[in-house]
C-alpha cells in the first residue's frame, strides 16, 4: 500500500508543478491580450443646407465653427436649412490593442437638439472597408432637416433653456455682433467621451416701419378727419424697428416742413416711439408724408414713409371739438360721419 500512497503523492505534485507551469507561462500572455476601448474625438459641423442622409465627405460650407465670433460662423436666414455634421475619430493609445467599435454603438448628444438622435452619414475613413471603426478611422453623423432659428426674437429661449450668445462680431457679412445660437454636442461609446461646439447667427436684415396719423387716424386717402380750420393739428409718428439688427441714428422728417420730435435716436429689434409734430388745420385738403430713417450696426440705411390726410372745414366741425385722448380715434371718425351724415341731410333739404 505505501508503494501507491508514493505513487500518489508523485502524479500529485507533479500535477500541480504542470499547473503552475501552465500559469506562469500563461501569465504574459494575459498582460497583452486584454483589448481596450481607444479614445474619440469629436469635430461638430454646422452647415447651412439640407445634408444627404448618407455621405463620405463633409461637404463645402460646412463650418467646425467653434467659438461664436470665428470668422468661419455662417449666417443663415431664419427658417432656411441648418444641418450639424458629427466627425467621430477613433484611436488607440500606443502599446495598447483597442476594440473596433460598431457605428451603431457610438452615440450622439446635442444641447439644442434634445428630442433628436444623429444617426449615422457615412465613413470619412475606413480603411480596411469593413464597415467597422477600428483604430484610425473617421465616422460621420447628422442631423438634418432643421430650420434656422430667428435668433433676434426678444426673449427668445433655446432648447437647452438659455439664450442666444453675442456672437458673428467676424462674420463675413460684416455686421458684427448680433445673437448667436451654440449647441455642443458629445459622443459616447463605452468609457469614452468627447464634446465640441458649433454656431451659427442670422444675417443682419435691418428693418423700419412708420405709420403716421392725424389727431390719431391712419388717413392713407383722402379726405381724413375733418377738421376746423384753425383747430390744432396733432401728427403722431409711430416708428417700429421691424428688423433684426438694432438700429441708431432713428429720425423722423415731414416734407411739409413739421418739426417732428422723437423720443430718442436708437430702436432696439422689435422696439417702437411715437414722435410728433403739432400745427394748426387750414382750408382745404391737406397730405403729408413721414418718413423714418435709421442705421444698421453695419452702417446700412433703412428707411420707410407714411401719408395722413385731413379735411379743413370753414365750418364747425361737430363733435370735433378739441380732440380728447387718448381716444382721438373714435372721436374724429365720430365727428367725420356726423358731417357726412349732415351734408347728406342738407343736400336733400336742397332737393325738396
Ligand atoms: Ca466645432
Ligand atoms: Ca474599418
Ligand atoms: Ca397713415
Amino acid at each position: 500500500m505505501p508503494k501507491f500512497r508514493i505513487f500518489g503523492v508523485l502524479i500529485g505534485t507533479f500535477l500541480l508543478a504542470a499547473l503552475f507551469l501552465t500559469l506562469a507561462s500563461s501569465t504574459p500572455v494575459r498582460a497583452e491580450e486584454p483589448a481596450v476601448i481607444g479614445d474619440l474625438a469629436l469635430v461638430k459641423y454646422v452647415c447651412p443646407t439640407n445634408l444627404a442622409s448618407t455621405g463620405n465627405l463633409i461637404p463645402a460650407g460646412c463650418s467646425d465653427a467653434n467659438n461664436p465670433n470665428d470668422a468661419t460662423v455662417p449666417t443663415i436666414a431664419a427658417g432656411s436649412s441648418v444641418s450639424f455634421l458629427y466627425q467621430v475619430s477613433y484611436t488607440c493609445p500606443a502599446g495598447a490593442i483597442c476594440e473596433p467599435l460598431r457605428p451603431i454603438s457610438v452615440t450622439i448628444s446635442d444641447t439644442q437638439l434634445p428630442s433628436v438622435t444623429p444617426t449615422e452619414y457615412g465613413s470619412l475613413t475606413d480603411s480596411n472597408s469593413n464597415n467597422t471603426i477600428d483604430p484610425g478611422d473617421v465616422w460621420l453623423y447628422k442631423v438634418n432637416g432643421q430650420s434656422a432659428i430667428d435668433l433676434s426674437q426678444p426673449g427668445l429661449v433655446l432648447p437647452d433653456g438659455g439664450a442666444p450668445v453675442s456672437g458673428c462680431a467676424n462674420a463675413a457679412d460684416g455686421g458684427g455682433a448680433r445673437p448667436t445660437y451654440v449647441n455642443e454636442a458629445r459622443t459616447t461609446a463605452p468609457g469614452i467621451s468627447d464634446t465640441d461646439s458649433a454656431a451659427y447667427c442670422n444675417p443682419f436684415a435691418p428693418s423700419i416701419v412708420i405709420v403716421k396719423s392725424t389727431n390719431g387716424v391712419d388717413a392713407n386717402t383722402p379726405p381724413g378727419p375733418e377738421i376746423q380750420v384753425g383747430n390744432p393739428v396733432a401728427w403722431t409718428y409711430l416708428v417700429t424697428n421691424n428688423g433684426n439688427a438694432a438700429l441708431s441714428n432713428v429720425a423722423v422728417t415731414d416734407d411739409r416742413g413739421l418739426t417732428v420730435t422723437c423720443p430718442k435716436t436708437t430702436l432696439a429689434v422689435g422696439e417702437q416711439m411715437t414722435c410728433t409734430a403739432n400745427g394748426v388745420a387750414t382750408a382745404g385738403q391737406y397730405v403729408n408724408i413721414g418718413t423714418a430713417t435709421g442705421q444698421s450696426p453695419s452702417g446700412q440705411q433703412v428707411t420707410d414713409s407714411d401719408t395722413s390726410h385731413y379735411i379743413g372745414s370753414a365750418t364747425p366741425v361737430r363733435s370735433a371739438r378739441p380732440v380728447p385722448i387718448p381716444e382721438p380715434v373714435t372721436v374724429v371718425l365720430f365727428g367725420t360721419g356726423l358731417a357726412a351724415l349732415s351734408a347728406a341731410v342738407a343736400a336733400r333739404r336742397r332737393k325738396a
